[in-house]
């Protein structure tokens, strides 16, 4: 009798949320989490069109559709990184196909944040602003890097961090890359090794644009003990407290005991 390989030599631990925020008529992100395929995608939907939720909902199902197609096994990591990029890839030329079949979702566009776990990594891509995090022995890391114009100019040495620039009267909200923009995109992949007690957070600007990083660390070290489930409401809770001006989506993913060698 053959039996399946686990995808991940780790436990792990999905639970997600999205939520409409306090001001907002209606939810334009997206959100498909996949723990059979160990996929996670968040999408936030854009474009000062009535059709952002349109363009959020294609990329993750896009994404999902074509990673589900991919091979059973999750031991080559650098592999997995490029059929992540090449589904990014193909939901921005889905966007962008969409758009011109229907013109009232002319100029929609949307950001993504996905990652896919193997048997002892995760590999993530992402376009825009949407975030992954890392808690690791209690320490928070931004893995992503916005593609922003407020994230540019730190980059370029203008100011010496994202707090700086807004109070000089950046926008937070202007972004340099998006899916359904142009017919080529330039996809941001990477991987990471996961080890026991790592908590990943895959989430929108609705999010980070609420709850400082410090307030999104005390959380994620908090669920280490309780389970992700509490932490996910709180955080929602949280950013709809601090205002709830945009839409919340997130993703938790928790990496526990070792399984298999
Ligand atoms: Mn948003």
């Amino acid at each position: 009798m053959t039996q399946s390989k686990p995808l991940s030599a780790f436990a792990l631990d999905f639970v997600w949320r999205t939520d409409q925020g306090r001001v907002r008529q209606r939810n334009e992100d997206a959100i498909l989490v996949r723990p059979e395929l160990g996929l996670i995608v968040v999408a936030d939907g854009i474009g000062g069109s009535m059709a952002g939720h349109v363009a959020s909902r294609l990329a993750a199902e896009t994404i999902a559709e074509r990673l589900g197609r991919g091979p059973a096994l999750r031991d080559n990591a650098e592999q997995w990184c490029l059929y992540l990029q090449t589904a990014v890839e193909e939901a921005n030329i889905a966007i962008l196909r969409y758009a011109k079949e229907h013109s009232d979702c002319a100029g929609m566009g949307t950001t993504v944040v996905t990652g896919i776990l193997g048997w002892e990594w995760l590999a993530f891509a992402y376009v825009g602003d949407s975030r992954l995090y890392r808690l690791r022995a209690e320490n928070l890391t931004q893995l992503s890097r916005d593609h922003s114009f407020i994230q540019e100019v730190v980059d370029q040495g203008f100011f010496d961090t994202r707090e700086d620039a807004r109070r000089y009267g950046i926008s937070d909200n202007i972004l340099t890359r998006a899916l359904g923009s142009l017919p080529s995109v330039a996809v941001s992949v990477e991987t990471v090794e996961i080890a026991t007690g790592d908590v990943f957070l895959f989430c929108t600007d609705g999010l980070t644009g609420m709850v400082p990083d410090d307030w999104l660390r005390q959380i994620l070290i908090a669920a280490e003990s309780e389970t992700l489930s509490v932490a996910a409401d709180a955080l929602v809770q949280l950013a709809n407290e601090q205002g709830g001006t945009d839409n919340i989506t997130l993703a938790l993913v928790r990496v526990g005991e070792r399984l298999s060698d």
